[in-house]
């Protein structure tokens, strides 16, 4: 008997003997009530049954703390019952996500296949990322992107809460921020921003789903916003040939000082490096931002600060970095910030380089791991979700040895992209989903599914080579046999012909 389609691919998954358990309106589940919940709401959009909150022939949910290491959760199914235990909340929650995958049809019955699964994720940090400052997305799709990304098990969303076109986060301490600079989008549409009480309320969504949640204030650069509030803290944009073609190529106006910049182009912005002013502002911002993350992650930015001298940017990543560090928080940094020498040695570093590192980015990257911290992986050739596919959505941009299959947004190893990082120097690996030419959850669902599948399999599964499962032939059987449950969930993924689509 074939092996029961589980995405990402389990530690270790095998079919059993017997008979499979068979659902009906009269399955009971027991246990614990969270977890019963989340299964019972996937199962009625899925099959139209509705299980029994009481005891009888059933699935049975519960944590036991001896039985494996965090988030991790075994599946023992059989004709007579099905339990699924968690090391804690989270690897219930898990084999919850694992057990909504093993439902299949026979003929017009529901039923489990008779398996035993042992699983648990091969890196701590599983993530995705929302650019909510390209285009505004309100709160209904940023819940909708928890509960897709918690089905794949990510436990982080990461979201970019500024950049050039629009500050998304209303503050008390500045709330000119949102008064002046949060209206409008890129190509001129609509903005937005979160409230406070909006901003708790994705935190404790994601709570619920075993997520926490990573904000990303980006500095210095990627900051044209902040002087639409505070003209004071921020340079003049500087507009040089290379962004003159992106402009042309684009369309949108140039950067001008006290206007909202609806454009494309990146790195003309940047904060007054020199003005103490401006670390107050550093220091308004992440505090106010500390005290409502109860995560352990602050994101700085510090990417593509094209406009800010070296010696600038190394002096301002230091200082914002020792702010972060200060709070309590662990700061976390694109990678170009691992060539400031003054950065607080805490410091997680994200590349975004590509699977085979180019100009120097891996040495960036490596710097973190020589100060004694780790690197999230989001190698931007691979898992960059706003690249275009090969065919199908008009959507998404290239620059990343785009456009981008589902075969290679799967077929990287994490512990090979950079040389003399392994699996300790590797915090985890994170899938962005930049918006620029991504306006709608409808849009977002096409680009990130079902390529964030395949980030999600990077993150959670054994190393390429270490299981049968880590194929792409594999990968893409699996994914396939999921989109019956996925459009039962209402996630509108990208029909790519490189997956064979189970229909039912
Ligand atoms: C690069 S990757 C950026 C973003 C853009 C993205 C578009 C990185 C850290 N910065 O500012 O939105 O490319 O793909």
């Amino acid at each position: 008997m074939s092996l029961p389609s589980v995405v990402p691919a389990p530690a270790s998954i095998e079919a059993g003997p017997g008979e499979p358990f068979r659902l009906s309106g009269e399955t009971a589940v027991t246990g614990d009530a969270a977890a019963a919940a989340a299964l019972s709401s996937v199962l009625q959009a899925r099959t139209g049954l509705t299980l029994a909150r009481r005891d009888g022939a059933a699935i049975a949910l519960r944590v036991d703390p001896s039985a494996g290491a965090a988030e991790s959760y075994r599946i023992a199914a059989d004709a007579a019952s099905v339990v699924v235990t968690g090391a804690d909340a989270a690897g219930l929650f898990y084999g919850v996500q694992t057990l909504t995958q093993l439902v299949a049809r026979d003929g017009e019955e529901w039923i489990i296949p008779a398996v035993t699964i042992a699983d648990a994720p091969r890196f701590a940090y599983r993530g995705v990322m929302l650019d909510v400052a390209r285009h505004f997305h309100p709160l209904a799709t940023v819940k909708g992107y928890i509960d897709r990304a918690a089905s794949l098990k990510f436990n982080a969303l990461h979201l970019h809460l500024t950049d050039d076109q629009g500050w998304r986060l209303q503050l008390e301490s500045r709330p000119e921020l949102t008064e002046h600079a949060a209206a409008t989008s890129v190509g001129g549409d609509p903005g937005g921003f979160y409230t406070k009480d909006e901003y708790r309320e994705i935190v404790s969504y994601a709570a619920s789903r075993h997520m926490i949640v990573v904000p990303e204030i980006d500095m210095p650069g990627h900051t044209h916003a902040v002087g639409l509030a505070y003209p004071e803290l921020a340079e003049d944009p500087s507009v040089n040939d290379e962004m003159r073609e992106i402009i042309r190529l684009h369309g949108g106006g140039e950067p001008a000082p006290g206007e909202p910049y609806t454009g494309i182009a990146v790195g003309f912005s940047s904060l007054k490096i020199g003005d103490e002013a401006t670390y107050d502002f550093v220091a308004d911002v992440f505090g106010e931002l500390a005290a409502m993350t109860p995560g352990p992650y602050l994101h700085l930015g510090g990417d593509e600060s094209l406009s800010t001298s070296d010696e600038d940017f190394a002096s301002f990543i230091a200082r914002a970095s020792a702010i972060i560090a200060d709070l309590g928080k662990t700061p976390v940094a694109w990678h170009e910030a691992g060539a400031a020498a003054g950065i607080a040695d805490t410091t997680i570093g994200q590349y975004w380089g590509f699977v085979t590192p180019t100009g120097g980015m891996d040495d960036r990257a490596r710097a973190f791991v020589a100060n004694g911290s780790q690197l999230i992986l989001s190698p931007a050739d691979a898992i960059y979700l706003d690249m275009q596919y090969p065919s199908g959505p008009q959507l998404g941009l290239a620059w990343a040895n785009g456009p981008t299959s589902v075969e290679r947004a799967y077929s990287w190893e994490p512990s090979e992209v950079i040389a003399g990082i392994e699996d300790a120097d590797i915090l985890g690996v994170e899938a962005p989903l930049w918006t620029e030419t991504i306006r709608t959850e409808a849009d977002i669902d096409l680009m990130a599914f079902p390529r964030v599948a395949a980030a999600a399999e990077a993150g959670w599964s054994p190393a390429t080579g270490e299981s049968e499962l880590r194929t792409w032939e594999s990968f893409r059987a699996r994914v396939g046999a999921l989109g019956p449950l996925w459009t039962s969930l209402g996630i509108g993924f990208h029909p790519s012909d490189e997956i064979p689509w189970a229909d039912r």
